[in-house]
């Protein structure tokens, strides 16, 4: 069974999120999903609009997603590929090169991000729509 893993935040899921998750299934047969914590958010200097359950449970309804665990750190992600014999790592290629240092332990993808969609306008236009 080849086995997926890959890491985000997930938040106000889109299209976006969905492409990848899509293609980071076809890639194999089981994908995993390590979805950051809301500390760990606070970390990367993001505040999710959606908490950690809330989010978890969202991906965890998605066709493509078999297991969602938590993401707590930047250093979880050797142990990871190894608790769970993880054979491809895959992120958007916002994230090209970043994660190369895991090509000694599975195959590292960078797949095209989705243009036009993010949290980030999302929020923004909302923010716009409210203004007018
Ligand atoms: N993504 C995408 N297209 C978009 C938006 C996001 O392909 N239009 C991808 C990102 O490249 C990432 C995944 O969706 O692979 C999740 O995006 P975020 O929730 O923004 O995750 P991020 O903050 O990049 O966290 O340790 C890695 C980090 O946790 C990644």
């Amino acid at each position: 069974m080849k086995k997926i893993i890959t890491y985000g935040t997930f938040d106000l899921l889109h299209t976006g999120h969905i492409n990848i998750l899509r293609r980071a299934k076809e890639l194999g047969d089981y994908l995993i999903v390590a979805i950051s914590t809301d500390e760990f958010n606070a970390i990367k200097g993001k505040k999710a609009y959606y908490s950690y359950e809330q989010r978890k449970a969202i991906l965890e309804a998605i066709r493509y997603v078999d297991l969602v665990i938590p993401e707590n750190n930047w250093e979880q992600k050797v142990d990871d590929i190894k608790e769970y014999n993880v054979d491809v790592f895959v992120m958007g290629d916002d994230w090209k090169g970043k994660f190369d240092f895991l090509k000694d332990y599975c195959e590292v993808i960078y797949l095209p991000r989705t243009v036009g969609i993010s949290t980030t306008k999302i929020k923004a236009d909302l923010n716009k729509a409210k203004n007018v």
